[in-house]
C-alpha cells in the first residue's frame, strides 16, 4: 500500500525527514535534525496536555506575559520544553517566542538557523478541553556564525522561511510542516510514540463552504469586512470559529474555507502576531495552493516586520474565497 508519495503506509516522521533529506539535499541535514526536534517537544507537549485536567496543569500561574495575557501553566512548560529541545538539537541560535519578550539566545553561536515559535497558541482554551496548538517558523540567520543573532536575523520576512509548521493537540496530534515542496501532515499513535505520514501532499480545496471569524465585535470591523461577511451570509456558508487558530486553520485547509482575524479601531493590526502565528500558517496555506493577505492586497509572507511581536490583520484560506474576499475591499472605512 503505498501513499501519493510513494512512501509506504506506516512511514514515520523520522523516515519521512531521512528520505526527504536524500531527495532534496538538505546541506547537512541541520534542518531535518530541527524538524526531529520540534517534533520530540511537541511528544513531551502532547504528554502534558493529556493529563492537564488530572493534575491541576490547567489554569493561570498568577502571571502575565509582557502582552498583558495571562500566562497559563502549559504555556511556560511548553516554552521551556521547545526552547530546551532546540537548545540541545544545537543547530538554532535564536528564538523568538510568544511568551518572551527578546531575542532568546540559545547559547549555540555556531547554529545556523533561527526559529519564530508560540509553543502554545489558543492556550485559553486548554481549561475548557479543546484543541490548542504550537505554530513555528525556521529562518537561515543571516549574520556571520559565531556571534550572537541580531535583530535582522529575526526580522526576516515570511518569504525567507525555509521551513514551518503546526502542532495540533487535537481529537488526534497532529504535525503539519513544509520545507517549500509541499505540505505533509503526520499523525500521532501514542501507543508507540511515533508520528505516522497520514495526509501525504496536502492541498487546499480552491474553494470551500466555511468562514471563519469572531463576529462578536463586528460593528467595529471596516465596511469592507462586514459586507464580505454579509456576502457569506448570503451565500448560506457555514460558520466555525474554535477561537484557536491552529484548528480552524487546519480545519479549513482541510475542507476548504476562511478564517478572518480583522483589525478595529483598537487593535488597528488585528490580534495576531506576524512573526510567530501568521508567517508559518501562511506558508504552508501557500504551499497547499491558498492565499494569505493582511486584506489590505499585501501578501502576509511579503510583509517585511520591524518589530518581534508585531500584529497584522490576517485572512487566509481558499484561493477563490480569498479573492472573493480582497474583492470587497477589506480595508475601507
Ligand atoms: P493566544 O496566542 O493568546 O492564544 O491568542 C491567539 C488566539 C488564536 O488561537 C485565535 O485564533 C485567537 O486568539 C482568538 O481570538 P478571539 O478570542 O479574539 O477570537
Ligand atoms: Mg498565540
Amino acid at each position: 500500500d503505498k501513499s501519493k508519495l510513494g512512501q509506504p503506509v506506516g512511514t514515520t516522521l523520522d523516515r519521512f525527514i531521512k528520505n526527504k533529506q536524500d531527495e532534496f539535499s538538505f546541506a547537512t541535514g541541520e534542518l531535518s535534525q530541527i524538524l526531529r526536534d520540534i517534533g520530540l517537544a511537541g511528544k513531551i507537549i502532547n504528554r502534558e496536555i493529556s493529563r492537564a485536567g488530572l493534575v491541576d496543569l490547567g489554569g493561570s500561574v498568577g502571571e502575565q506575559n509582557i502582552q498583558g495575557e495571562n500566562q497559563q501553566k502549559l504555556d511556560v512548560i511548553a516554552n521551556i520544553r521547545f526552547k530546551r529541545a532546540l537548545r540541545n538539537g544545537g543547530e538554532v541560535c535564536a528564538i523568538v517566542s510568544e511568551e518572551d519578550d527578546g531575542i532568546i539566545d540559545l547559547n549555540n553561536p555556531h547554529g545556523r538557523y533561527i526559529v519564530a515559535i508560540d509553543p502554545l497558541d489558543g492556550s485559553s482554551n486548554i481549561d475548557v478541553n479543546v484543541s490548542i496548538g504550537t505554530i513555528f517558523s525556521v529562518y537561515r540567520r543571516l549574520s556571520p556564525v559565531g556571534g550572537p543573532a541580531l535583530r535582522e536575523d529575526v526580522l526576516q520576512k515570511g518569504d525567507d522561511q525555509v521551513a514551518a509548521g503546526y502542532l495540533l493537540y487535537g481529537s488526534s496530534t497532529m504535525l503539519v510542516y513544509s520545507t517549500g515542496h509541499g505540505v505533509n501532515g503526520f499523525t500521532y499513535d501514542p501507543s508507540l510514540g511515533e508520528f505516522f505520514l497520514s495526509h501525504p501532499n496536502m492541498k487546499t480545496p480552491t474553494t470551500g463552504s466555511i468562514y471563519s471569524i469572531n463576529e462578536g465585535p463586528s460593528q467595529l470591523f471596516d465596511d469592507g469586512v462586514r459586507q464580505y461577511i454579509q456576502h457569506c451570509k448570503e451565500q448560506q456558508l457555514t460558520a466555525r470559529y474554535i477561537g484557536s487558530l491552529v484548528g480552524d486553520f487546519h480545519r479549513n485547509m482541510l475542507k476548504g474555507g476562511i478564517y478572518i482575524y480583522p483589525a478595529t479601531p483598537k487593535a488597528p493590526n488585528g490580534k495576531l502576531r506576524l512573526l510567530y502565528e501568521c508567517n508559518a500558517l501562511a506558508y504552508i496555506i501557500e504551499q497547499a495552493g491558498g492565499k494569505a493577505t493582511n486584506g489590505k492586497g499585501t501578501r502576509i509572507l511579503d510583509l517585511l516586520p520591524n518589530e518581534l511581536h508585531q500584529r497584522t490583520p490576517f485572512f487566509i484560506g481558499s484561493s477563490e474565497m480569498m479573492e472573493m474576499a480582497e474583492s470587497f475591499n477589506l480595508a475601507t472605512a
